[in-house]
């Protein structure tokens, strides 16, 4: 596992790369997006994924990092004023802590504010409506497509 998660981060610079020498297919801008993991959870390479082709699609993305506390999310969404936060997380109890996060939203009054929308394997359909997100997605590509969802 170690071994994999190096050899996809010395990737990823490479990735960025490409994606920013390609011109051509850039989108304009869609909005601002805070995106970090959850509290508890270090997983990083598909929330990174999906950072950098949010940000080839035409969003400003803040990539706040890993195993980032509930309070935490809210201080950036006061500081930077995103249009949606997207939260990640790749354990199971994840989902416990999205709803953390998306309770302290609720509790700062910040809620009309922003859209939250989630992300990871343990995510669903069911989770996503439980905890009160906007919406949920899968993989790199449907952050895209929902990031633009909830924003319409
Ligand atoms: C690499 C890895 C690690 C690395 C992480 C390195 C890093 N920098 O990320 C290390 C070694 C540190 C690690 C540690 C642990 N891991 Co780990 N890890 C993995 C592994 C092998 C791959 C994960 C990965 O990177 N996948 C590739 C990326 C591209 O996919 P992805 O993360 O799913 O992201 C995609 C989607 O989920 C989605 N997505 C992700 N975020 C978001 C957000 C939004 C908004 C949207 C829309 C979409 C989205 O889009 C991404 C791109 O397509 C998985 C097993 C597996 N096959 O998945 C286990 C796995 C996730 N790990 C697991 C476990 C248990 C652990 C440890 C607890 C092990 C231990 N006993 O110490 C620790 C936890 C540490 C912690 N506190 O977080 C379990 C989780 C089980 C569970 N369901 O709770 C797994 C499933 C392994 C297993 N089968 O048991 N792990």
């Amino acid at each position: 596992m170690l071994i994999s998660a190096e050899a996809v981060k010395k990737v990823e610079p490479l990735i960025k790369k490409s994606i920013n020498d390609d011109k051509s297919g850039r989108s304009k801008y869609l909005g601002k997006i805070v995106i970090g993991t959850v509290k508890g959870d270090v997983h990083d390479i598909g929330k990174n994924l999906v950072a950098t082709i949010l940000g080839a699609s035409g969003f400003e993305v803040i990539n706040i990092g890993v195993d980032i506390p509930a309070i935490e999310f809210v201080n950036v969404i006061k500081k930077e004023s995103p249009d949606i936060v997207a939260l990640s997380a790749l354990l199971s109890v994840g989902v416990v802590e999205m709803g953390k996060v998306i309770n302290e939203i609720i509790n700062n009054g910040l809620r009309e504010k922003v859209k939250v929308i989630i992300g990871g394997p343990c995510v669903d359909d069911e989770s996503s409506k439980k905890i009160g997100a906007d919406d949920y997605g899968l993989s790199a590509v449907d952050a895209v497509k929902i990031a633009k969802k909830v924003l319409s």
